[in-house]
């Protein structure tokens, strides 16, 4: 099977600027794929204004359909898409259901990205993809999407932390399984994600990984837009990624994003950034 990473460079899902540059930091790590392609962002002036509720949301929107087509365009292996904001989520999940049909989604953050444009407070697109995902936020960040979206009882949220009450109310009409940063704290990063994996693959033909790396703690991954505090630790974050990576076959296409170099504190989050793509591509390779 071949392996393709997708690179998604955009921040337009965001106030602040900089994730964009993500994957260009990446480049040499990527050489180990069979290919790799890039989607850029349009050159646009970017809206930061915080009363503004779909901010950037015509060129995100355009960006976001080119990003869908470029993934479903490749039918004969695997996509890792690196980001990005994780507003790019939109079209790398969809584009995996729409190539896989019935698969099962899990969503490690330390936000929960259930925002609808009703709740949300930034009016960032970053904070809705999970909710356009699972068809609660209508049609207007997904227009290119022809088919049922993600089963809410298929899909878990695993390290949330900093969840918004509005959020939280949209998770849970949804159904959407919760396991919370302290979850992972007290039970374990392996039997969390155990538990993670047999709900997103019951009754369904595979899984779709979206791994933000805000998930670890900002002291020791700084370089991110957003920061969640008391985050995990390193040794959880590659534990997350080790149980899921066991289920190779079970997996069809993966995410890592909102690695953003501009707050990058002496390469820290870069390392890690680097580490957990290695990680990736070198357990799905050897199939
Ligand atoms: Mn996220």
């Amino acid at each position: 099977m071949k392996l393709y990473i997708v690179n998604a460079c955009s921040d337009l899902g965001v106030h602040i600027d900089g994730s964009n540059k993500g994957p260009y930091m990446l480049k040499e790590i990527e050489k180990k794929v069979d290919k790799v392609y890039t989607i850029e962002k349009e050159n646009c002036e970017k809206q930061k204004e915080k009363n503004i509720k779909e901010k950037n949301i015509k060129f995100l929107n355009k960006f976001n359909e080119d990003l869908y087509n470029k993934i479903c365009a490749l039918n004969d292996g695997l996509v890792i898409t690196v980001g990005g904001d994780h507003s790019i989520a939109i079209s790398s999940c969809l584009a995996s259901k729409k190539k896989n049909n019935n698969i099962g989604l899990i969503w490690i953050d330390s936000h929960a990205d259930y925002h609808t444009f009703d709740t949300t407070i930034s009016g960032n697109i970053h904070g809705m993809p999970f909710a356009t995902i699972c068809g609660i936020n209508g049609r207007k960040l997904s227009y290119f999407f022809d088919r049922n979206y993600f089963n809410p009882k298929n899909s878990v949220l695993v390290g949330g932390r900093d969840i918004e009450d509005g959020e939280y109310e949209n998770l849970k009409n949804s159904g959407i399984t919760i396991f919370t940063t302290n979850d992972i704290k007290k039970y374990g990063a392996t039997n969390i994600m155990k538990k993670a994996i047999n709900i997103a693959i019951k009754n369904s033909d595979g899984i779709h990984i979206s791994y933000d790396i805000d998930v670890i703690d900002p002291k020791i991954a700084p370089g991110v837009s957003v920061k969640a505090t008391n985050g995990i630790n390193l040794s959880e974050a590659k534990e997350l990624l080790n149980e899921i990576l066991k289920q190779k076959d079970k997996i069809k296409s993966i995410d890592l994003v909102e690695y953003n170099p501009d707050f990058d504190i002496d390469n820290k989050t870069y390392n890690i950034a680097s580490s957990l793509l290695q990680q990736i591509i070198d357990k799905l390779k050897n199939n």
